[in-house]
């Protein structure tokens, strides 16, 4: 089954949106695979935002990230990557969706709240950074009510 990274990002933390987030995930049907609260240093945030090095913003996006704590997670689910980046919304807050976490709880592009990877290959990357312990291998006793 496919899984996907989600991290909330410091504002969320600080902002008390942990609960709400992954009340999102779980009332969707998908399951939580992994959670850790960490705070990450900027060698580790560089190396997970490797990709946006060229751009102007990169250097302030990584102090954002390292910031305060964030929540990694890892949730799994048919279609995680691509719904799960529809229930977080544009990366312009201003361009979400209302009922998107982005377009309920966010303004600026800056402070977004939360991240999802944008690709299954990148989901695998990302999975494999931020959990080298590995995940629980578990299955919902609800599997048959949420799939057919
Ligand atoms: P997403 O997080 O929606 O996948 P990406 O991968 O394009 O978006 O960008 C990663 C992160 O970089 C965003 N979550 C956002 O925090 C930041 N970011 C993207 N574009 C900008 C920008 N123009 N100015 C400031 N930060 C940006």
């Amino acid at each position: 089954m496919e899984q996907t990274f989600i991290m909330i990002k410091p504002d969320g933390v600080q902002r008390g949106l942990v609960g709400e987030i992954i009340s999102r995930f779980e009332k969707k049907g998908f399951s939580l695979k992994a959670l850790k609260f960490v705070n990450v240093d900027r060698p580790f945030a560089e190396k997970h935002y490797a990709d946006l090095s060229a751009k102007p913003f990169f250097n302030g996006l990584v102090e954002y990230i390292v910031s305060g704590p964030v929540v990694a997670m890892v949730w799994e689910g048919k279609g995680v990557v691509a719904t799960g980046r529809k229930l977080i919304g544009a990366t312009n807050p201003l361009a979400s969706e209302p009922g998107t976490i982005r377009g309920d709880f966010a303004i600026d592009i800056g402070r977004n709240v939360i991240h999802g990877s944008d690709a299954v290959d990148s989901a695998t990357k990302e999975i494999a950074l931020w959990f080298p312990e590995g995940v629980v291998h578990w299955q919902s006793s609800l599997h048959s009510w949420i799939y057919e």
